[in-house]
Formats: structure tokens, sequence, C-alpha cells
């Protein structure tokens, strides 16, 4: 029996990870942005993979508003939220919704529409190609062999496109600057002003470079733009936007 155990976990394993090297589309964080980018593109028939480095669904959203289990989105996401299934509370000129009921139908609805979503992995650098020059893959450690601080070298997947969906510190983006001729700084993000913020995060979302795309508060990050807080509709805005732009650019 502990043997079957075993063999099946690994063999199942070794099945998905072997489908996914080759994929169209690698999305890096499993938070807000990533997972509506996921469940957009695996839906339009995309080869979808989602690379997050914890070992939950949902990124900032779990946390609400300063634990308070609450999160506030403006109300032209309504539409989205019905794809989505998710119930909310009409606030003034905002909606509300439970924290755990949005990252449990963001994540539901991500996996169901065909994405895989895999757990307690960290991409902690790019593949890339010159003349043209183009990102075409992400190289991968397990979070544990990164937290240990173990020199263990990574291995590779290859992709169509990469979605830096990684948040505040626009993780991808960020070394791919240091280390690819991109010509870009990443400055990082601005203070609070949750408007502008959140309507220039969606205006901003898209290519960084050839195979290199931007979503959700990592969009902040590259182009200094202010921070916004618990409020989620630009999260969601950017990452079907980014979902539909590299749909465009691999048909
Ligand atoms: O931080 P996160 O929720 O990013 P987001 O989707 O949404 C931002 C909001 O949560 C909030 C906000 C709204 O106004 O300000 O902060 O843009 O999710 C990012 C996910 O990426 C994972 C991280 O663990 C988190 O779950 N992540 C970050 N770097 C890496 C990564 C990496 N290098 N490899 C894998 N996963």
């Amino acid at each position: 029996m502990e043997a079957e155990i075993t063999q099946a976990i690994i063999e199942e394993a070794t099945k998905d990870w072997l489908n996914f090297t080759k994929s169209d589309v690698v999305i890096v964080g499993a938070g807000p942005a990533g997972l509506t980018a996921g469940t957009y593109l695996a839906e339009m028939g995309f080869k979808t993979v989602i690379f997050e480095r914890r070992l939950s669904f949902g990124g900032g959203i779990g946390g609400g508003g300063m634990l308070f289990h609450k999160i506030a989105l403006e109300k032209d996401v309504r539409k989205i939220l019905e794809h989505f299934n998710i119930r909310a509370v009409d606030k003034g000129t905002l909606l509300v919704c439970d924290a755990s009921e949005f990252m449990a139908k963001l994540a539901s609805k991500c996996v169901d529409a065909g994405a895989k979503i895999i757990h307690g992995v960290s991409v902690d650098d790019v593949i890339f190609r010159e003349n043209p020059l183009r990102i075409t893959g992400v190289c991968l450690q397990w979070s544990a062999v990164e937290i240990a601080g173990l020199h263990v070298d990574p291995i590779f997947v290859e992709c169509r496109a990469v979605v830096d969906a990684t948040g505040h510190d626009a993780e991808v983006v960020a070394v791919a600057s240091r280390k690819v001729p991109l010509g870009i700084k990443v400055p990082g993000e601005r203070s609070a002003f949750c408007e502008i913020g959140e309507d220039q995060v969606v205006e901003r979302t898209g290519k960084v470079v050839e195979g290199l795309y931007v979503a959700g508060m990592a969009v902040a990050s590259v182009y200094n733009l202010p921070r916004m807080g618990p409020i989620f509709g630009g999260m969601l805005k950017s990452g079907k936007k980014v979902a539909e732009l590299v749909a465009s650019d691999l048909r």
C-alpha cells in the first residue's frame, strides 16, 4: 500500500510535469490577477500553467483589509464577478465581497477552466533568446529549496508567453530587467492613491517585451504607479485584459 501511494503520486505528477514543460502560457502567481488571467486563457483553449510560491491560492486576498475578512471592488466589475459566481453586497459606490469566497471561487473557476495550478514552486528567472529579443520560458525552483537557501539548480519550462502576476515586487520583470537587455528598470510602486492606481494598472497592463507580459500589482511596480490596498476591481480587469492581449498575440 505505501509503495503504491508513492507510485501513484509520482506517476501522476510526472505526467503533468511532462505535459506542461512546453506550455502556451506560464502565469507566475496565483493571486487575483493571475487566477483571472488563467481562467480566461484556459477558457479560450490555451495550455496554461500557474506557478505559485505558496501552498495557497489568492495572494493578497485572504488578508482582506487589515485582516477584516472583506474586500472592496468597483461596480464596473459586476460582470466579471458574475462570471465567477461571486456574490457581492452593494455599498454606495463600491461592491463588497467575503475574501474567502472571492479567492475560493476565482481558484475553482480557474481549475475548472483547465488551467493547472502548481503550488510550492517559485519562478526565479526567465529564459531568453536574442535577434529578436524575446522571453521563451521560466526557471523553476521548489519554494522549500529557496527558503532553505540550498544551492540547487532550477529546471525549465518553455512557453509562448509568460505573465508576471507576482504582485507588489514584480519579481519576473525585475529579474529580467537585471539579467536580460530589456532597457528598463523596475522602480517599484508609489504610495496609495486608489482611484488613479486602479485605472492606471489596467491601462498599463500588457507586454513588456516579446513573450513577457505584466498584470495586477506588478504593473504598479514596473511603471511606478500608486498602490491601492484592499480594492480588487483593477486586479480582475488587469487579469482579463492580459488574457485577451496574450490570446490575440498567440493566435
Ligand atoms: O500579491 P498578489 O495578490 O498579486 P495581484 O494578483 O493582486 C494584488 C492584491 O492582492 C493586493 C492589492 C490590490 O489592490 O494591492 O495586493 O497583483 O499575488 C501574487 C502571488 O504571486 C506569488 C505570491 O506568493 C502571491 O500568491 N508569487 C510572488 N512571486 C512569485 C510568486 C514567484 N517568483 N514565483 C511564484 N509565485
